[in-house]
């Protein structure tokens, strides 16, 4: 039977991969900041809250890092911890840069020092590469990086200091150079989730409207339950490798709210605003990705449209309303 460690377990990404971890026979011990800090909502909307063993680890402190490891021998570390809004990462440069690079380097130094032989994932983004010029689009993994935000500048950063484990220790590190991909464990501060939730809450009466930045933006979105199968298939190949993960098509912001709406049978225009506020100082465009590497080495499948992944996260969202309401009604009595 395999450990893994997951670090931000709590997550979007964390909980699914508990869940195929699981599912795999793995025991899962999941790393979180504590739980006076993390909510166990995503794993608990999973049914694996009572299956996985959470510890409390600071990222920060390297020697913190070191006796987890110590005590639970992991085989897999799958590194998905991070300040990971965009957004955000322009009011909170130096938090995010600082935990995002650190945390990375403490638990690769932690593995070269008790137990090289560890697999290692580092979660890369698409933001990596910056603003793409059209020509150059699709992306693939060997494409320059060019980050244009504090976030994407981190995740250049980690994503080299776990390639250079690999080029200078020989650690087996791997890189999932991901793209958006989304689901009902998207944190609110996302543009999908917060448009799913809202055009969800506006149908059933409990909302009158939603606010949001710039529409003209283009981004390959694909289904989170799928990308983190291939999480663990680049840990199971005989060498370690960087994949780029998407679904290899690009649509407008303004289109997939458009399409959510007219799926629930809701007029657009009537409910959204938008807030120039919600604007960011600087903006990828467009960006889409080539998954061609990983479909033939990894042998990953991913065939949903965008048609099929909306339609897709409005019925998920639709139950899990649901659920989030019957928590609360259960919290009264
Ligand atoms: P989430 O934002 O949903 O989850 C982030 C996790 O990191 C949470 O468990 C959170 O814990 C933890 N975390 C954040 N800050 C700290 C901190 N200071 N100390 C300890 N833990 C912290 O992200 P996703 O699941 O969507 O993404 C997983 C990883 O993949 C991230 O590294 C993200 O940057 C990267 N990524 C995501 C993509 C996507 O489209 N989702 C695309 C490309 C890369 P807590 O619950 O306590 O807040
Ligand atoms: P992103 O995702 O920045 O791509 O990072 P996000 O959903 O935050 O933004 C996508 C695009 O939508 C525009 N936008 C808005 N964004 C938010 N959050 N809220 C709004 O109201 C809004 N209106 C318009 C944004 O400007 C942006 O262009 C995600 C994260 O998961 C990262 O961790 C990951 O690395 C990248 O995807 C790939």
């Amino acid at each position: 039977m395999k450990k893994a460690l997951i670090t931000g377990i709590t997550g979007q990404d964390g909980a699914y991969l508990a869940k195929l971890l699981l599912g795999k026979e793995y025991t899962v011990i999941g790393v979180t900041r504590g739980t006076s800090q993390s909510s166990i909502r995503n794993l608990k909307y999973l049914g694996v809250d009572q299956v996985v063993t959470l510890v409390e680890v600071n990222l920060l402190d390297l020697s913190n890092i070191m006796r987890v490891i110590e005590k639970n021998e992991p085989d897999e570390i799958y590194n998905l911890a991070a300040q990971s809004s965009v957004g955000l990462s322009f009011e909170e440069p130096i938090g995010t840069l600082k935990f995002n690079i650190i945390s990375t380097a403490n638990l690769l130094e932690a593995i070269r020092i008790i137990s090289p032989k560890i697999r290692f994932y580092q979660a890369s983004s698409s933001e990596m590469f910056g603003r793409v010029k059209e020509k150059d689009l699709p992306v693939n993994e060997n494409f320059v990086l060019h980050p244009v935000s504090p976030y994407g500048i981190s995740k250049a950063t980690a994503h080299w200091i776990t390639v250079n484990y690999r080029e200078a220790y020989g650690l087996f590190t791997v890189c999932g150079v991901l793209f958006n991909h989304e689901s009902v464990l998207r944190g609110r501060n996302f543009v999908t989730k917060k448009i799913l939730n809202t055009a969800v809450k506006i149908n059933m009466g409990l909302l009158d409207d939603l606010l949001l930045g710039n529409l003209k933006i283009y981004r390959d979105w694909g289904y989170a339950p799928e990308y983190v199968k291939a999480m663990w298939l680049m840990l199971q190949q005989e060498s370690p490798d960087d994949y780029v993960i998407c679904s290899g098509e690009a649509h407008s912001l303004e289109e997939f709210g458009r399409r959510v709406f007219e799926k629930l049978n809701l007029e657009f225009d009537k409910f959204v605003k938008i807030d120039e506020s919600l604007y960011r100082p600087l903006e990828l465009e467009v960006i889409y990705g080539d998954n061609s590497k990983a479909k033939k080495k990894l042998g990953w499948k991913y065939n949903k449209k965008f048609e099929q992944l909306i339609n897709r996260l409005v019925e998920d969202e639709i139950q899990y309303v649901e659920w989030e309401l019957n928590q609360e009604k259960s919290k009264m009595f």
